[in-house]
């Protein structure tokens, strides 16, 4: 069912006159209320009254991470903090993690933008939803936790971790839809397979999939082995949270909520606009946002972006799956980390060499990580007790930083590789297939 008929199946031209609307209030917006982007329009020569229509927004500056790093945390809000009644973080690319915040209008439309998604995965008000996302600074949770209750469903807010807590609750209470990682799905099913609980026992029909990459084989599999119907949704907290696009019943790319989410695919090197079709950097322009409102944000997300009819009467642009990112950041079980986390770490205590290696694997569908770091001339030694003590002191601080637990591997100095060009600090073996 199409939740928003008149949003999501707007003509184009209509919609390209609301986005414009919107675009030139947002611009006026951020000119007054957030310093940041009045000094990098003045950089760039561009005044309110030069966007006219959304035809205009390549004039306007990019953002990045970095921005928001360098505005930690509140410089970006475009609202007093009276007004703010949540914030959300995620990992930024060393120490400090990127802040949003959410007005109550902005919250209110997270909520229509998970409803829609919902809908459009064929779930409503009698479905009953187990969101095994974590709650909490991550958005996942209780993004879609108002989603489910705006639609009038039930939500069981399970969050992440206890699998077979998970497994008898979803039996109990009947759940019909999964919410969570791709990767956790297929770990689930196999656990629901050897849970002793047949599966006619389970109403479960919708799984609610994102937060990570994912391919067409993972979802046969995850099908197959669920007897469920798999959709794709996805999102960043930059500029919402899980929702900013999502999957019909085509499975044919993922409708954005456009009329909130201006989106532009733009070659990673030289920042210019590409045409639909062409594969480059996702970038969105939060048309509606109050709280944190962002212009041209580079997600480092690559993809294709599609206007061409869909059958299920959306017009609603889509984006194909994400192929890559056009930097260093992982993403594993659901958990965004960049190499350059690790490294501060690294650096912080004496007791380490600057030389590390992460090997990132993908066992029985849950991922892991494995540090291999150089303990230091002098810090090394051949008491395991020492070892093993060095070994709890750094994966105690890892665990903080990251919010995920890695195997470390101390190794003795000299042994990781060098490299006498850019170090290859990541080996990522999981396929993707
Ligand atoms: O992962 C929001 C989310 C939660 C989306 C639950 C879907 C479901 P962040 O933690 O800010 O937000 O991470 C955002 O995750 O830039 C992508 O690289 C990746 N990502 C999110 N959804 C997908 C997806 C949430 N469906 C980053 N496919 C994004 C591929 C995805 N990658």
């Amino acid at each position: 069912m199409i939740w928003n008929q008149p949003k999501e199946c707007m003509s184009a031209e209509d919609k390209r006159r609301m986005q414009g609307e919107r675009l030139r209030k947002l611009v006026e917006r951020v000119y007054h209320s957030v310093p940041f982007y009045r000094r990098k329009m003045q950089e760039m020569d561009v005044m309110p009254r030069d966007i006219r229509s959304i035809d205009d927004i390549v004039r306007l500056p990019f953002t990045t991470k970095q921005d928001m790093r360098d505005n930690y945390p509140y410089d970006l809000f475009a609202v007093p903090m009276s007004e703010i009644v949540r914030l959300h973080a995620s990992s930024g690319t060393t120490g400090k993690p990127t802040v949003v915040g959410y007005t109550r209008y902005d919250l209110s439309v997270w909520s229509e933008m998970t409803a829609r998604c919902l809908s459009a995965f064929g779930a409503d008000r009698n479905d009953i939803v187990s969101v095994g996302y974590g709650y909490g600074l991550f958005t996942g949770g209780l993004g879609l936790h108002y989603g489910v209750e705006h639609l009038g469903g039930t939500v069981i807010p399970m969050s992440s971790g206890n699998t077979a807590k998970h497994i008898q609750l979803m039996h109990d209470f009947g759940a019909t839809a999964l919410a969570c990682t791709p990767s956790y799905a297929l770990y689930l099913a196999d656990a629901l397979r050897d849970c002793g609980m047949p599966r006619d026992e389970f109403r479960l029909k919708i799984g609610i999939f994102g937060a990570e990459p994912w391919t067409e084989n993972m979802r046969r599999e995850i099908e197959a082995k669920l007897g469920i119907d798999a959709y794709n949704i996805y999102g960043l907290s930059e500029v919402m949270g899980p929702g900013v696009s999502y999957e019909c019943e085509c499975k044919n790319g993922s409708h954005i909520g456009d009329d909130h989410f201006y989106p532009e695919i733009v070659s990673p090197d030289t920042l210019e606009p590409l045409p639909y079709g062409e594969q480059g950097e996702l970038v969105f322009t939060t048309l509606t946002k109050e709280g944190i409102p962002l212009l041209r944000y580079r997600t480092k997300d690559l993809c294709s972006l599609d206007d061409t009819p869909c059958e299920c009467g959306r017009t609603a642009v889509r984006m194909s799956r994400i192929v890559g990112r056009s930097d260093d950041m992982l993403i594993i079980r659901g958990v965004n980390l960049f190499p350059s986390q690790i490294e501060s770490v690294i650096l912080e205590m004496e007791e380490f060499e600057p030389h590390y290696l992460l090997v990132v694997d993908r066992v029985n569908n849950l991922d892991t990580l494995e540090v291999q770091v150089e303990v230091r001339d002098g810090f090394y030694s051949d008491e395991i007790n020492r070892m093993m003590e060095l070994r709890k002191k750094i994966a105690a601080r890892l665990q903080s930083v990251l919010g995920l637990a890695a195997d470390i591997r101390l190794v003795e100095p000299g042994t990781i590789a060098r490299s006498e060009g850019k170090a290859k600090r990541v080996i990522d073996k999981r396929t993707l297939n």
